[in-house]
């Protein structure tokens, strides 16, 4: 057989909902003979098994360092690869033995449009998030859309272009947009997201049934037809077991799945905010609160602060509370197995802040979702799948809309019922299962992309 040609740079942005999806991405596509160098930090080395295959190799480029405190720490490591990792991607692609075909790299990574342009291939935008929220993106940093009313946080903005022509409240728009205060930063954003805009090609973590219209609308906003949807990308069947996805669990798998086997079917709610989200003090009070008063059974992940976030407020679990609930809760303070959870069938609910790769989990599992976002482009999220897609129930909205513990008790215990949110849940689960196995559409975008590519090396 001879030895495949085409060789992609993968080039991920260092966070977990970023890295991680893009990892898996990387693991189908050299199942169709793609040779892959993912680039990798030391902090995501572990990310990547060593030797997982002679087609998947890395380059460990050096780790952000953040010499100015103060400065946003996005912006920050967004700054510090494109100055520091250049240099010597380039070199090492000028020397290496198999030459780079294309480069596929995270939205927040537009700088790569110049590294393509130098390396002379092609750039495709990797979106970890849906098309619905890119073409909120897309729209945001090329048409500045403006808050007539600075003042008020409630002002209305518009997107009469897009399908059902959203709107949102001024405080729900990425902060990377309003928040105006380094000029330069902001300047930066809007350059990567123009470069994103003129790339050769956009590859989304999703599925055409999921939101069709917006795939049609990034199409036309692009102006071709070089637009895949090959999600979700979940390591079903790539090897990697769903306990290794991400960090390393806090609790054992086995500890985790022994106590959800004593539950019966769709009877626990599992809550968790993704891997960079921290609730406030308020927030955790009125959460741990509803779910004690609920009497549900339930399965809580939080994150624990590191030593960088002493300054802020974030939210504590009290000891109290854990006893009070113990026959019922199960608290994990640190990673959870996400995959584990949400394919148990004790599960019934999830208690999201609708981070994408989350909504593609709670989808692929036929739980109800309820939605609290919280910031990025959860608003998008949850407005699709509370709103368009009848699949969630709105638990609450950022720190502004804080529930009152009894509303969001009435949620909590409302989500475990057969209710229409299931019936739509367990058709999405379908639809997004049917998307992945073979001759599913997310299947054969991606054989369309590898083909694609394929056929860049001949040119
Ligand atoms: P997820 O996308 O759910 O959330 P974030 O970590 O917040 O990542 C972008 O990624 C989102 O669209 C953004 O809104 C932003 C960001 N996980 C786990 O296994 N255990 C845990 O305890 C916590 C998380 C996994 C989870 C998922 C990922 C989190 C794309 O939210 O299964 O795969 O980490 O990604």
């Amino acid at each position: 057989m001879s030895i495949p040609q085409t060789h992609l740079i993968a080039y991920p942005f260092p966070t977990s909902g970023h890295i991680i999806p893009l990892i898996d991405l990387t693991k189908n596509l050299i199942t169709r003979n793609i040779n892959v160098t993912v680039l990798l930090t030391p902090s995501n080395q572990h990310l990547l098994p060593p030797n997982y295959s002679p087609l998947l190799q890395t380059l460990v480029l050096p780790s952000p360092q953040f010499p100015n405190p103060n400065q946003n720490r996005l912006i920050a490591t967004i700054t510090f690869m494109h100055q520091h990792h250049y240099p010597i991607i380039l070199q090492w692609a000028r020397v290496h033995h198999l030459p780079p075909s294309a480069i596929i790299s995270d939205f927040f990574l537009g700088w790569t449009h110049l590294l393509a342009r130098d390396l002379d291939v092609p750039r495709l935008v990797f979106s970890p998030s849906g098309a619905f929220a890119l073409s909120i993106s897309f729209s945001l940093w090329r048409d500045l859309p403006q808050n007539d009313n600075p003042d008020d946080p409630n002002s209305v903005v518009s997107f009469p272009n897009l399908p059902n022509s959203p709107f949102y409240p001024w405080w729900q728009i990425s902060h990377l947009f309003r928040d105006k205060k380094v000029e330069q930063d902001w300047e930066m954003m809007r350059t990567m997201f123009l470069f994103n805009l003129d790339a050769w090609g956009v590859v989304f973590n999703s599925f055409i049934d999921l939101e069709p219209a917006y795939f049609d609308h990034i199409k036309k906003e692009l102006g071709h037809e070089r637009v895949w949807a090959v999600g979700p990308v979940l390591p079903l069947d790539s090897g990697t077991e769903p306990e290794e996805r991400g960090e390393a669990s806090t609790v054992s798998c086995l500890e985790l799945t022994t106590w959800l086997d004593k539950r019966e079917d769709r009877s626990v709610v599992y809550v968790c905010f993704g891997s960079r989200t921290f609730l406030t003090t308020a927030e955790m009070d009125v959460l741990t609160s509803a779910l004690e008063l609920s009497g549900v059974h339930f399965i809580l992940s939080v994150r624990v602060p590191d030593e960088r976030r002493v300054e802020e407020d974030c939210g504590k679990i009290s000891s109290g509370f854990i006893e009070r609930v113990r026959e019922r809760g199960f608290v994990i303070q640190g990673w959870a197995s996400q995959l584990v959870i949400l394919g148990h069938r004790a599960v019934g609910a999830f208690l999201t802040h609708c981070g994408w790769n989350s909504v593609l989990e709670g989808l692929v599992s036929g739980v109800v979702m309820l939605t609290w976002p919280m910031g990025a482009d959860q608003y998008t999220n949850a407005k699709l799948l509370v709103d368009q897609l009848g699949v969630a129930v709105q638990a609450a909205e950022g720190d502004e809309k804080i529930p009152e513990i009894n509303d969001l008790v009435k949620v909590i215990k409302g989500s475990l019922g057969r209710t229409k949110e299931r019936v739509r849940a367990e058709e999405l689960r379908d639809a997004a299962l049917g998307a992945i196995k073979e001759n599913g559409s997310s299947q054969k975008q991606l054989d369309a992309l590898v083909k694609e590519l394929n056929e860049l090396k001949n040119d």
